[in-house]
């Protein structure tokens, strides 16, 4: 079990589904966690409970990603309360989980989905990072939360894994950039995640996503979160820029 007692973290979009997993996991390993919801306020505020019932410590914060404004409120909202909790501003962990998925055959899609889309994947993570910069110290981690969708053809998913990909080219460059601080920068690829939707209790589908993986199964979330837990623990001081396939072997063709 990685340990994270002292080590603060943020997981965009974290009030249902793969960030809540990820929410509780770095806090089941002692991290004080923000828990970032866009506009399930119940939603986010039942994950922090059930955190505080563990013994574990985490907030929540609002901030709708998209608009440019939203990063402000983040900000505002997340250093306020890191503040309060600790006596300072330090972000030890970035987990950039929040994200629209959806399809559109390519003869059907619009400026207008496609701009939504690249702004909350995309544009979001990377003005988040940028925020976070001056709060991040050395050793810090960063972990995006992509998709296993970048490494093969699926047509009508073309712009969610446009949007992916984008955010995979973050992890690459800023890898880089935040070498020197020793700042490590991954990507989390996951494939069908049971993530709470409806459509994963409809037998046929769940069978069918299910074929996918080699093992036979679609991720629970948890799954994913040990992933990111590792990735974010010293254990993995070493592993930067990668890309951490945890689709279950959906890509073994
Ligand atoms: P989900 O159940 O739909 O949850 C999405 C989370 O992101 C919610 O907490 C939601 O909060 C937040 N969010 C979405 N848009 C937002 C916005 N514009 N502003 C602020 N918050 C926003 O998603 P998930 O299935 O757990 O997926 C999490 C991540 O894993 C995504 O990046 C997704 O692309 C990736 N992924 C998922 C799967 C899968 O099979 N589930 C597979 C591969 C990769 P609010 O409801 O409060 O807005
Ligand atoms: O099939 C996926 C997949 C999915 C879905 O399960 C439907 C969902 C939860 O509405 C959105 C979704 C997002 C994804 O990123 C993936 C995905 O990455 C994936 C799937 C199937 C096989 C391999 C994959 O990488």
């Amino acid at each position: 079990m990685p340990n994270l007692t002292d080590k603060t973290a943020l997981v965009t979009g974290a009030s249902r589904g793969i960030g809540q997993a990820i929410a509780e996991r770095l806090a089941r390993a002692g991290a004080l966690v923000a828990v970032h919801y866009g506009t399930s306020a119940e939603a986010a505020e039942r994950v922090v409970a059930g955190i505080r019932a563990e013994g574990g410590r985490a907030f929540a914060v609002r901030a709708e990603l998209g608009p440019s404004e939203g990063v402000d409120t983040l900000f505002a909202g997340l250093e306020a309360q890191l503040e309060e909790h600790t006596g300072s501003s330090r972000l030890d962990i970035l987990v950039n989980n929040a994200g629209l998925m959806g399809t559109a055959q390519p003869e059907e899609i619009t400026g207008e989905w496609f701009d939504r889309m690249m702004a909350v994947n995309a544009k979001a993570p990377l003005f988040v990072i940028q925020r976070a910069l001056s709060l991040i110290p050395d050793h810090g981690r960063i972990i995006n939360i992509s998709s296993g969708l970048t490494r093969f053809a699926a047509p009508e998913q073309v712009t969610y894994a446009m949007t992916k990909g984008a955010l995979e080219q973050i992890t690459l460059h800023f890898a880089r950039h935040l070498g020197k601080r020793r700042i490590t920068v991954n990507t989390v690829a996951p494939g069908s995640t049971d993530n709470g939707s409806a459509l994963f209790r409809i037998p046929e589908v769940r069978e069918a996503m299910s074929q996918l993986s080699a093992f036979g199964e679609v991720a629970d979330p948890s799954a994913i979160a040990d992933v990111v837990a590792f990735l974010a623990s010293s254990d993995a001081r070493w592993i930067t820029g990668a890309f951490v396939d945890s689709s279950g072997g959906t890509l073994l063709g």
